[in-house]
């Protein structure tokens, strides 16, 4: 397959301006009409360039130009599925009619049939499966849709903008007709059709008009929108609030389906959501589910401006609307609760993700400088590190400039295509800050290493910080320069742990609280002045850049672990504690020596309870262990075993060394009132379920507990975390699994929580029980949710027995890849991921791990998405 490079872009040949699409919808032959009023791009570079049209395994009925029947001699098909007209006029009207098959689209991606609706996902290349089309983002037509369908079966006829129409036609038939107003690329095509129910509710926007707002979704889940619905509502007033972002059309539609290959798609006015993004309810959703549904409204919500209206002139510059899109959603959901804890955990997602994607064979760019796939960059770098970059632009600037920026940005680019440079230029004319370096954030792969030295003169009362950085080689960049990195820090009192004021060699007046630093080349030093005594250095506070920071001595991590005044360091500081403790048990392990135990760990969790009323989210957060993952990626070559065992046997020691106070705060917290998504209350139950977490590890009184919790909850958070505890124990997990199943086996989101517990369990059997659960008559390889519940789950969430010794995890794998890959490209290419990362772990398992990769490499007919990964991974 051929790989597409950036430096490659050319403006379009012909531009579209209008497009009217006819679609007579059936399951296995849909005919879709369209007329493209086609004119010659003034900005191409080749003025008698051949009209080409983007094509796929589409059947060709009929086509016209300007109203009379084309000859074949004058267009060809490619063997792509395109369709090219070699010698057009200036301006022409193409009429084509084409039929396709979404009974038999298995891919999600174009036009396709779920539970007997019909849905469409055209981002990112999508369009071109439904109709011949220049699909690229920086084409933006006015669309206008008319959809006929069988009334019985299809009562509802959805797509983009504003209702132009509606009626009954011939042979039990009806239609109706949809306009958009705003042009718009094809990527942001929908049309949604079937038997399916709304949740309606309105919104007046500030210049006072009402948008009527619809969740559309199957008969019988009406009961589980209103959450969707409430956090739509505040995303539209904060972003007014916020940006100044007033909605645009009269009606906004969601409508949700359960196949669907990622999270949510914000086309214009028609928003798609996997029902996983839109359905709750207490019993069934957790507080987690919950969150999530809020995050993903808000995120789609907020693409209205930063993506739809001004969009991204080619797929390379992906970042554009999803890095912005995010720092939008993060601050939306740190403006709803707790602005720390949602720090907190962004970061955990952050190091969780991404920075493994930055160490590992696919790491790119944000913007990156080729792809073959480009479904394989929709990927953490471009949306999480992208939401950094942009959160670093806030930082430097400053928020008000920052809303400047935004305004000149949307002023200059609305109803266009807009690259990253666009951005940074209205950023720093808003500004009139210089901004050019931080090019290097979107164009240079792989984490920055900062390094802090401290050096205390007792008699000239001066503190020098050195700080150094260093970015490890990434494939195809071999050579890093240094980044533009603020460092947000203060200093505390090494006796008292006190915040001091800071003065800088240069400065009159000394500053209290939090100030940036910005380290611009390899290295730095700052000086302070008029410093009593030795200080702890507070770095990188509200994480202010994503990057790792290293080498801070254990008795400093305790201290800003204990005292320090920004919530994000305290809570980072105790899990670097943490896990430089148990990275040392790990190495103890290794050598076969005992492991030892750090009173200090203990005692943090006791501090932390007798303190957990001030903010019990945050005592949540700092409560439980770093996770197997977090430390696997400190180490030069990971050891999932052994961290696991070290792990374990801490949370055991420390559960009964704790046991009095964990219970003491789990009886307190118990719920009284019913249940609520706000932050308070998840952050209590996330607590209180932290400290079921250790006493079950710590023995049977736990695990008793938490069979107690699990017969008696009444919300999915608290079943759920019961169950997870109790699927760990030969006792108890049986039992409570088939209960479980057997209360929920009609609800497939909860169905798929079934399946993750299982895969994730660290139980000796867990492969050969994933292998089994893939023959259970709830599973099926053809829907995305229920692939990632059990084989996502298995090879990302349980490095312990994914990584067995055996290699039949690694195997697993490579079959339900192979098996799936003609079947869903893109979620297969997806599920290959973590075989790529063979070099992170020692022989034998990288060894085994690369010859899975090498048997999905070797499979026939592979997937251009999956070839890429299993490739690269490769190289
Ligand atoms: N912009 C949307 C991306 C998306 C997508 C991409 C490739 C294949 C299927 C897809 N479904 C949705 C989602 C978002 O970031 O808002
Ligand atoms: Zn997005």
């Amino acid at each position: 397959p051929r790989a597409i490079h950036r430096l490659d872009y050319r403006p379009p040949a012909f531009l579209v301006d209008s497009a009217d699409l006819h679609f007579d919808l059936d399951p296995a032959a849909t005919v879709v009409r369209s007329t493209l009023v086609l004119r010659r791009n003034p900005k191409a570079e080749d003025r008698h360039a051949p009209l080409r049209l983007d094509g796929e395994g589409l059947t060709l009925l009929g086509i016209k130009v300007d109203g009379v029947p084309f000859p074949k001699t004058h267009y060809t098909l490619g063997e792509d599925g395109s369709l090219t007209v070699p010698n057009p006029s200036d301006i022409l009207v193409l009429e084509t009619e084409v039929r396709i098959a979404p009974e038999e689209n298995t891919a999600f991606s174009g036009l396709y049939t779920s539970g007997g609706n019909f849905y469409t996902q055209c981002e990112a290349e999508g369009f071109r499966r439904i109709t011949f089309f220049p699909d690229r983002p920086d084409v933006m037509t006015r669309f206008t849709v008319a959809i006929t369908a069988d009334k019985a079966r299809y009562p509802v006829l959805l797509s983009n903008g504003n209702p132009a129409g509606a009626g009954d036609g011939e042979g039990g038939k009806h239609w109706a007709k949809w306009e958009d107003p705003h042009p718009k690329p094809s990527y942001l095509f929908a049309l949604v059709a079937g038997d399916l129910v709304a949740v309606s509710d309105y919104f007046t926007t500030k210049s006072g008009r009402d948008v009527v707002l619809n969740i559309w979704v199957r008969a019988g889940d009406e009961d589980k929108c209103a959450y969707a619905m409430d956090s739509l509502k505040r995303s539209m007033k904060w972003d007014e609030e916020v940006y100044g972002f007033e909605y645009d059309l009269d009606v906004f539609n969601i409508a949700a389906v359960s196949d669907f290959n990622m999270g949510a798609m914000e086309n214009k006015g028609l928003n798609v959501f996997n029902t996983k993004f839109v359905l709750a309810k207490p019993d069934t959703a957790t507080d987690g589910d919950y969150q999530g549904v809020e995050t993903v409204i808000a995120h789609e919500y907020f693409h209205n401006w930063t993506g739809n209206r001004v969009t991204c002139r080619d797929w390379f510059q992906l970042s554009l609307k999803e890095g912005l899109t995010v720092f939008r959603d993060q601050q939306f959901s740190g403006d709803q609760g707790s602005r720390a804890v949602k720090r907190i955990r962004d970061v955990r997602g952050l190091r969780a993700a991404q920075f493994p994607e930055d160490a590992g064979p696919m790491a790119h760019p944000v913007r990156p400088d080729s792809y073959i796939e480009i479904d394989n960059f929709y990927t953490p770098t471009v949306y999480q590190k992208g939401a950094e970059v942009v959160r670093l632009l806030h930082t430097r600037i400053g928020a008000q400039a920052f809303r400047r920026g935004m305004d000149l940005y949307v002023e200059r680019h609305d109803n266009s295509a807009a690259t990253i440079e666009d951005f940074r230029a209205a950023m720093q004319d808003a500004s009139g800050v210089d901004l050019s370096a931080f090019a290097k954030w979107y164009e240079q792969a792989g984490t920055p290493e900062v390094t802090a030295e401290g050096e205390y003169d007792e008699a000239a009362r001066r503190y020098t910080l050195t700080l150094r950085q260093k970015t490890p080689p990434t494939p195809g960049q071999p050579e890093k320069r240094p980044l533009p990195i603020p460092v947000a820090m203060g200093l505390l009192d090494a006796g008292t742990g006190r915040e001091q004021p800071t003065r800088l060699q240069g400065e009159n007046e000394a500053r209290t609280g939090t100030r940036t630093l910005m380290l611009e080349d390899a290295e730095a030093r700052f000086v302070f002045e008029d410093v009593p005594a030795p200080p702890v250095p507070s770095l990188l506070r509200g994480f202010s850049a994503p990057v790792k920071l290293k080498g801070l001595p254990l008795d400093q991590l305790r201290t800003l672990a204990a005292r320090d005044t920004d919530p994000f360091t305290r809570w980072d500081s105790g899990q670097q504690y943490a896990a430089a403790v148990m990275l040392g048990m790990v190495a103890a392990h290794r050598r076969g020596e005992p492991p030892g135990f750090d009173p200090a760990l203990a005692e943090a969790v006791r501090a932390n309870l007798a303190g957990a009323d001030a903010d019990p989210a945050f005592a949540a957060e700092a409560l439980p262990l770093p996770g197997e993952g977090f430390l696997a990626d400190q180490m030069d070559l990971a050891d999932p075993e052994a961290i696991h065992l070290v792990r374990r046997h801490l949370r055991r020691r420390i559960g009964a060394e704790c046991a009095d106070a964990l219970r003491e705060t789990y009886e307190r917290l118990a719920d009284t009132g019913p249940y609520s998504p706000d932050g308070a209350s998840i952050g209590r139950r996330s607590l209180r379920n932290a400290c079921l977490a250790y006493l079950a590890a710590a023995g049977e009184d736990g695990m008793r507990l938490a069979r107690a919790q699990f017969d008696a909850a009444a919300n999915m958070t608290d079943v759920l975390a019961a169950l997870s505890l109790l699927a760990e124990s030969e006792e108890h997990g049986p039992a409570a699994l088939a209960a479980f199943h057997a209360r929920w086996r009609g609800d497939e989101l909860v169905v798929d929580k079934w399946f993750s517990i299982q895969a994730m369990s660290a139980q000796a059997g867990t492969a050969a029980r994933v292998r089994e659960l893939q023959r259970h008559p709830d599973f099926s390889l053809r829907n995305p949710n229920r692939v990632r519940s059990l084989l996502g789950a298995f090879a990302s969430g349980n490095p312990y027995r994914f990584h067995n010794r055996s290699g039949e995890g690694y195997a697993l794998l490579a079959d339900a890849v192979i098996a799936l890959d003609p079947i869903n490209a893109s979620t297969a290419a997806r599920l290959v991921g973590p075989l790529g990362l063979w070099r992170r772990q020692a022989p034998p398992l990288s060894g085994m791990m690369r010859r899975e990769l090498e048997r999905v490499l070797a499979a026939p007919n592979l997937s251009k998405g999956t070839y890429e990964k299993a490739s690269k991974g490769l190289a």
